[in-house]
């Protein structure tokens, strides 16, 4: 399992490899070699399998302690290898990307029992940028065949077909079966993932209010079919307003332990990730433990005083105070609104890969870090019950999540947190209505 587990991290860097537009890149690419396609992976294949042996190797003699950056350096240090590197370079080929490929066809024999995984509004924007990446193994491991479920309404069946037409086309090894549903009593038949992302857009001149209720009910009908279908299903709520969506839905579940539900705040994350490294001039790999408290909103609270840059703590070497309070936490909390203004389309990619990332790390395993996700509010940090709060957990293999305890909270943070907690109850209280008792 370490083996995987460490090639399931390391694809969280391999790009969208075998997505529709990559396909095209690639293409693009070789013609630039003045190689056709087919001759430009028959040359590349020696070269993978030379360095793919010495990944291996490598992965068997350190074991967990394996790293992608390490693995360069051998590389670089080995003149075989530092020569079979370059020849990819010279056949133009995003590395990163024929690393995804040595990992998604040489993972080792697809023996598992299949995950059946459910994506709600899989014909939207997300859900374009979701489903080829869980298809290809990015999700649940290179080696883990997968069962697709798709649920859209019935609007959007016939865009949908569209994708499923995509998916089929990029013949992927570990994409078992695919099926589309406009019921979710039949899209959530026997998941043992399911990933809400379908929701409700604010539409012009609509209040917050009324954007609220539309989407509690789609919640409260999906937690009911849930309940009644996929009892066993671990949950990820992405659609907004995402953790009182989780809450709506885990209330109309009676059977499911509250647990097996979580909300999205895993690209907050990523975001002040990125924000600290580059502040920091580090890479987002030197970062961690950076956590986001609270709800997946403006109000929620990027905390860095629990992380470290490359092992020191984050606050002794970011110390403007004044960049933390009126740049990194504003920036972090309104950056899906700044990305809209920018590209005129709210952020699809980076918020499919977050979901890549949580599910991920959700079925196999954290690896000791800690990692945001809005999970039912057991009563520590003051927080209460009978919300979805963003809290720093660590994941362990085959679906379990462990809430990290003993944080010690400044008082400043205290106030951030309870900022997001006020905003969260009253959420709770507007979709009172649709929470069972
Ligand atoms: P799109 O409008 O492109 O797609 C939404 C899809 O959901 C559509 O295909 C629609 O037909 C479908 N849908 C609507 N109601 C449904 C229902 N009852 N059952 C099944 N499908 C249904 O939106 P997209 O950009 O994909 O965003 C989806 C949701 O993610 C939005 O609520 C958005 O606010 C939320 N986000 C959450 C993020 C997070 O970090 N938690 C970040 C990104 C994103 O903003």
């Amino acid at each position: 399992m370490a083996m995987l587990q460490r090639l399931a991290q390391l694809s969280r860097r391999s790009a969208s490899l075998a997505s529709s537009p990559f396909a095209a890149s690639y293409a693009a690419r070789s013609m630039s070699t003045k190689m056709t396609p087919a001759a430009a992976i028959k040359a590349m294949e020696g070269l993978q399998s030379k360095l793919d042996d010495a990944m291996q190797k490598m992965m068997q003699e350190k074991g967990d302690a394996f790293s992608k950056n390490e693995f360069y350096k051998m590389v670089d240090e080995t003149p075989e290898l530092k020569e079979a590197l370059s020849k990819y370079r010279e056949l133009d080929m995003d590395v990163e990307w024929s690393w995804a490929r040595i990992r998604s066809m040489k993972a080792g024999p697809l023996t598992a029992p299949p995950v059946t995984v459910t994506v709600t509004g899989a014909a939207g924007a997300i859900g374009y940028a979701l489903l080829f990446r869980i298809a290809s193994g990015e999700m649940f491991g290179p080696s883990q065949p997968v069962n697709l479920k798709l649920l859209d309404l019935p609007a959007a069946q016939p865009a949908l077909k569209g994708v499923m037409m995509e998916l089929n086309d990029c013949a992927f090894p570990l994409l078992k079966s695919m099926t589309a549903a406009d019921d979710p009593m039949k899209g959530f038949a026997g998941c043992d993932y399911a990933v809400l992302v379908g929701a409700k857009p604010r539409s012009k001149g609509m209040e917050r209010a009324d954007l609220m209720k539309a989407n509690a009910e789609i919640f409260s009908v999906q937690g009911k079919a849930l309940n009644a279908v996929a009892p066993k299903a671990k949950v990820t709520v992405v659609g907004n307003p995402a953790n009182t969506n989780a809450l709506i839905a885990s209330a109309n579940a009676p059977d499911m332990n509250p647990d097996q539900f979580t909300a999205m705040t895993r690209l907050d994350q990523t975001r002040a990730e990125h924000q600290i490294a580059e502040k920091a001039g580090v890479t987002v790999e030197e970062v961690d433990r950076v956590v986001i408290w609270g709800n997946h909103s403006a109000s929620q609270y990027p905390d860095i005083s629990h992380a470290t840059i490359q092992g020191k703590w984050a606050k002794e070497v970011v110390t403007d105070e004044a960049w933390l309070k009126n740049e990194f936490i504003p920036t972090v909390a309104k950056r899906g609104a700044e990305i809209i203004g920018a590209r005129g389309a709210s952020s699809a990619a980076s918020a499919a890969n977050a979901a890549v990332a949580h599910v991920r790390d959700w079925f196999l395993g954290s690896d000791g870090r800690w990692v945001s996700m809005a999970v039912p509010a057991v009563g520590d940090f003051g927080m209460g019950t009978g919300i979805f709060y963003s809290v720093p957990v660590v994941c362990y293999p085959g679906g379990v999540y462990k809430r990290v305890g003993g944080v010690s909270i400044d008082p400043a943070s205290a106030e951030m947190m309870e900022k997001s907690r006020l905003e969260l109850v009253e959420e709770r209280n507007a979709v009172a209505h649709l929470l069972p008792k």
